[in-house]
Parts: structure tokens; C-alpha cells; sequence
């Protein structure tokens, strides 16, 4: 069959700091074309709808596949699925990822028949048994399928990472994804899945906290395709143990591959293990990410963030002695008033690291979303981008978006003002040599991008999707396995060491 995979439109934050290749459909089509099929990919990060429209019109596909790893690009996805069958009626359109793994059937409900299924889950295993049935029928016997009307199996998860590679020659515009000094860069996956728990966050119910590897060979092997300079690895947490770090290090020294890394890891891994993070220094490892998230014990111990600030402290000292740059995140509780603000901004100005802010948001599939969403004061999608405020802020909500975006530009100035500008200008001019310009036009369009008045009106416009109705007062608190879209039925894989010593939790393996 001829399929064209399509992912959504970049959100609010990919505007400045990042825009990044879409592996996981580069995965779903790698699994699709092994099967025989004519995959063609369009990402509407660099490219536009008119080009989807025009691609529909000169590819007819048999089926559109559409990627939703991001609630807020809910309605975007289910006006191109009425879009599409509007003008190409017998094409199949069907949808997968992330976030619509975890509300499936309401945006079923919205496609109001658009949309044939949504893939719950990992698309790598049934992607292909789904587009068949589309075809010939059967949809109620592929894992994870969910139609109209019908619920497939529990969804399956791929047999190896090694299988699959993603198919990158299938995009277009690669010069288009950066992420902040790395201009281009490309995605690459080492392992799959979170054996934490955080209270916030999806990961972990995703995989059912299971956490798999790709082996050192194969991710080595997938590093040796990648032609950009930069490399963002996607891991949600990299290098948890550390032998497999070393592996893949040793196979890229092997090789002779010398680009330049970013990754996003926990600061007790990091701690533990700082060997695995210098030995990737020498290997190219110049920035990385930190899920700080709070400032006090009290934040941390409300997310289950499972570390200390003691222990996030001693991170940041290390890093700064390994040469490693460091941007840490932290989550913005709305009941912050002007005084948590103004402490916050003391505490980030202080500190040569970048400080990201992102604000609470209770995400369906998250345990937040059980405790939290009856607080919601709009279920609207596309206000879930961990940029708006979706629960009752203390502040004004006129005044909370100042005082945020006057934290954020405080925070921009520091790291992207004329003192940073000044070490980056040998980067710039070297990027823009090369007809790269992704950073440099990131500088200027903070402004644009984080308004408050932007930000407001945002919450004015009308709305035709909303979330699902949060879940009634009195339900009692979900069992947490209940949450899970791959559910752990045995144990596949090795469980991550550690467990019960309160430091790494147990990790699961999906069925
Ligand atoms: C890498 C990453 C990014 C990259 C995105 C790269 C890209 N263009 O796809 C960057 C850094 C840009 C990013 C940004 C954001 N991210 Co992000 N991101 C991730 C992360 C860590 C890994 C995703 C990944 O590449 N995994 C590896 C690939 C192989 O897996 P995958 O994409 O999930 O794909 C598999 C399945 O989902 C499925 N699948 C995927 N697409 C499709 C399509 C079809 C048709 C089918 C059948 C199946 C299918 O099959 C794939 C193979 O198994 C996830 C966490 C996670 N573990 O998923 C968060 C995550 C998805 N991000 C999240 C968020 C909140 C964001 C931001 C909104 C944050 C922000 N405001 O800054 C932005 C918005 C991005 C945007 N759209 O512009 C949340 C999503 C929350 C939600 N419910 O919406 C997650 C879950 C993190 C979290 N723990 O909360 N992100
Ligand atoms: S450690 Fe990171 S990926 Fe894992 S559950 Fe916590 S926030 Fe999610």
C-alpha cells in the first residue's frame, strides 16, 4: 500500500529554542516499509499544510497516518483527518503516538468518523497488521487498534530496538532541525522508557515503567547514518546504567564518529555515575539537560521527583568541573505570587546554568491528571503545552503571564544576551557560513514568541476539541498499573539494579 506518514506543526516552544526530527514516525516507517509498503513522510514542522494537500493530491495514498505525541496538536490533527477525507474520501486515515495513546477514543469522538483508528502504543509492531485491516477488515485483532466501535488487543511492544532503525532519508528539510547552538541536529534513540514514577509525567505510564535498550552495536550503527554535526539523544533519561553508556561510547570511539551531543538525564544518575558523563565529554557531550524542577525539598517530594536539591546541587558542581553546559527546568506551580517569582529569578540569575520554566500542567495519563483536573479552568488542547496555565492561578491571570514571561526574559537575557552572544559569535558566523540560520534567528525572536498579551488571548479563542470531562470527585485514586498503555504482563528484560534502595526505583518490563 502507499502510505504517507504526516507529523503535526511545531508548538509554541519549538519556535525558539528547538525544532526536532520526528523518530518516531521515522520508526513507524522503517516498521512499514520492512513489511513491503510505499512510505512517504511529510513533517509539518518544515514544511506547511499546502504541501500535505498538494502531497494527498500527487501521491493518493491508501492511507494517511498521522502522528500525535502532542495534546495540544489535537485539533490540528483531527482538521487534517476531515480535511483529508474531504478530498480524498476512500483514503484511509488513522492516527498514533504519544498523547492520543491515552485519549483514544475522544478523539475518535472528535473525527466524528475521519478518522478509521487510532494505534494505542508503540507503532513499530502492529502499524502494518493496522493499515491491512483498514483494508481488508479485522481491526478488532490488532494490538492496540482502536476504531469506531471496536478495541483491539492490549497494544504489543517491538520485539528489539535494534529492529527498525528510523528511516531518515524519507524527510525533507533536514538543515531545519536545531536545538540552541546545535545547527543542524539530528534524533537518535539509545533506550526507550522510565523506571521512575514522577507524578507529572507520562514516560513512565507510556512503558509501563519498563526501560529498554538498543544494544551498543546498534546504536552505534544508527549514529554512523546520521550526517548532521549535532546530536540530540531523545533517551528520557539517559545512560541509566552505566555499562550501557560505556558500550556505546567504546563502539563510537571504534568507529571514529565525532559529533557533538545533547542529552537529557536525571541529576542522581549523573551524580552516581559521572565516569559514564566525562568519558562522553571527551566523546562529543557538551550540553545537557537536567530535570531540576523545584528549588525546595517540599516541590521535589510533590512531584516524587525521587532526588534531593542536595543531590541536584552536587550535579551542577560536576558538571561545571567536567566543561559540560547545563540547562535545568523548572516547573512553575501556579499558585506562585509575585514573591515565589521574584525568588525564583534570584535563585536562577545566580547560577551560570540556563533555566528553562515550564508550567505545571495535569496531563491525561499522568497521576496529576487524577488528582488535579476537576481544578482544570479549560480543557481546551490547545492550551496543554506546558506554556499556558491550565489551573486557577493565585495571581491574576493577566498578572501571572507577566510576571512569567518577565522570568523567562530575565532568564533568555542572561544566556542568549550580549555577554553569551559574544561566545557564541564564533558559532554564529560559522553556522551562517554554512547557510545555517536556525540559531541566529532564535535570538532575535524571543519577543514574538513569549508575549503576555499573546499568551492571553490564546485563552480567548474559540474552542472546538476539548479534553475528556475529568474524572468525577468521588472516583477513588487510580491504581497505577491502570494507567499504563503497555501494560507489564512478565518480565522481558533485565529489571534496572537498585531497586529498593531508594535511589532507582524497579524497573518493569511491557508485556
Ligand atoms: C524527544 C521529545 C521531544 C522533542 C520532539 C521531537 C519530535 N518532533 O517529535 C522535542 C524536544 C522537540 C520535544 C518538545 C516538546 N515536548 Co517532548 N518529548 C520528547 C520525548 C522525550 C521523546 C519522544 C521521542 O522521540 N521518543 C522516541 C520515539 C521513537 O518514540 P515516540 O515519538 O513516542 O514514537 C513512538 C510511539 O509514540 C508511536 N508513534 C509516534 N508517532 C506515531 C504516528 C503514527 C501514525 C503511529 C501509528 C504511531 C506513532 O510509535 C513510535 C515508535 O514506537 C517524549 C517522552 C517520551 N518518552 O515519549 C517527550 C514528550 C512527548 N514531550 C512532551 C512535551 C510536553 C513537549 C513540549 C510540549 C514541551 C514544551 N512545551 O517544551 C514540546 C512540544 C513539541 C512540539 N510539538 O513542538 C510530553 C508530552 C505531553 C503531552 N501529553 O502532550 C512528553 C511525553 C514528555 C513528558 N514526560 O511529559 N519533545
Ligand atoms: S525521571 Fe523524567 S521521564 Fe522519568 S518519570 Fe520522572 S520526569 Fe518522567
Amino acid at each position: 500500500m502507499r502510505i504517507l506518514l504526516v507529523h503535526p506543526s511545531v508548538l509554541m516552544y519549538s519556535e525558539l529554542y528547538l525544532r526536532l526530527e520526528p523518530l518516531g514516525l521515522e520508526r513507524v516507517a522503517s516498521a512499514l516499509r520492512a513489511d513491503g509498503h510505499d512510505v512517504r513522510m511529510l513533517d509539518l514542522q518544515v514544511y506547511g499544510h499546502r504541501d500535505y494537500f498538494a502531497a494527498l493530491e500527487e501521491l493518493r495514498p491508501d492511507a494517511v497516518g498521522l502522528g500525535l505525541n502532542y495534546l495540544a496538536n489535537v485539533p490540528e490533527v483531527v482538521d487534517l483527518a476531515k480535511a483529508t477525507k474531504a478530498v480524498a474520501p476512500r483514503c484511509k486515515v488513522f492516527v498514533g503516538g504519544h498523547s492520543v495513546s491515552f485519549v483514544a477514543e475522544r478523539v475518535l469522538e472528535h473525527g466524528a468518523g475521519a478518522i478509521d483508528a487510532v494505534l494505542r502504543g508503540e507503532g513499530e509492531p502492529s502499524a502494518s497488521a493496522l493499515v491491512r485491516a483498514l483494508v481488508d477488515g479485522g481491526l478488532e485483532k490488532v494490538p492496540g487498534a482502536v476504531g469506531n466501535g471496536t478495541v483491539g488487543p492490549p497494544p504489543e511492544v517491538v520485539h528489539s530496538l535494534d529492529e527498525h532503525l528510523p528511516a531518515r532519508d524519507l524527510g525533507g528539510r533536514r538543515r531545519r532541525y536545531f536545538i540552541g547552538v546545535l545547527d543542524p541536529c539530528a534524533s537518535v534513540e539509545f533506550s526507550r522508557g522510565c523506571p521512575w514514577d514522577c507524578s507529572f509525567c507520562s514516560a513512565w505510564t507510556f512503558y509501563g515503567r519498563s526501560y529498554r535498550q538498543l544494544s551498543a552495536e546498534a546504536a552505534a550503527e544508527d549514529l554512523a547514518r546520521v550526517r548532521e554535526p549535532g546530536v540530540f539523544l531523545v533517551d528520557d533519561v539517559a545512560f541509566i546504567k552505566p555499562e550501557h553508556g560505556m558500550a556505546i561510547g567504546r563502539e563510537v570511539e571504534r568507529r571514529r564518529i565525532r559529533k557533538q551531543y545533547y542529552l537529557e538525564t536525571r541529576a542522581d544518575v549523573f551524580v552516581r555515575q559521572p565516569e559514564v558523563f566525562a568519558y562522553w565529554k571527551r566523546l562529543g557531550l557538551n550540553y545537557m539537560f537536567l530535570g531540576i524542577e523545584a528549588i525546595d525539598d517540599e516541590g521535589l517530594e510533590a512531584f516524587r521527583k525521587r532526588s534531593t536539591t542536595e543531590v541536584n546541587a552536587r550535579a551542577l558542581r560536576i558538571a561545571r568541573d567536567l566543561g559540560i553546559q547545563v540547562a535545568v527546568n523548572l516547573i512553575v506551580d501556579p499558585s506562585w505570587d509575585e514573591k515565589r517569582f521574584a525568588t525564583v529569578r534570584d535563585w536562577a540569575v545566580s547560577m551560570p546554568e540556563i533555566v528553562h520554566l515550564t508550567v505545571q500542567t495535569p496531563y491525561p495519563g499522568t497521576e496529576t491528571w487524577h488528582s488535579e483536573a476537576r481544578r482544570l479552568t479549560t480543557r481546551d488542547y490547545r492550551l496543554f503545552d506546558i506554556q499556558h496555565a491550565v489551573l486557577p492561578t493565585t495571581l491574576p491571570l493577566p498578572r501571572f503571564y507577566e510576571e512569567l514571561v518577565k522570568t523567562q526574559a530575565i532568564l533568555a537575557r542572561k544566556h542568549l544576551g550580549v555577554a553569551a552572544l559574544a561566545q557564541t559569535v564564533g558559532i554564529l558566523a560559522r553556522q551562517l557560513a554554512h547557510g545555517q540560520t536556525n540559531f541566529a534567528r532564535m535570538i532575535w525572536k524571543f519577543s514574538r514568541v513569549y508575549d503576555p498579551e499573546r499568551q492571553l488571548a490564546d485563552h480567548r479563542r474559540d474552542v472546538v476539541y476539548e479534553l475528556p470531562e475529568p474524572p468525577p470527585a468521588h472516583a477513588a485514586a487510580p491504581e497505577r498499573r491502570s494507567l499504563y498503555v503497555h501494560v507489564p504482563v512478565r518480565l522481558r528484560q533485565q529489571a534496572v539494579s537498585g531497586a529498593g534502595d531508594g535511589r532507582t526505583p524497579r524497573g518493569e518490563t511491557a508485556n
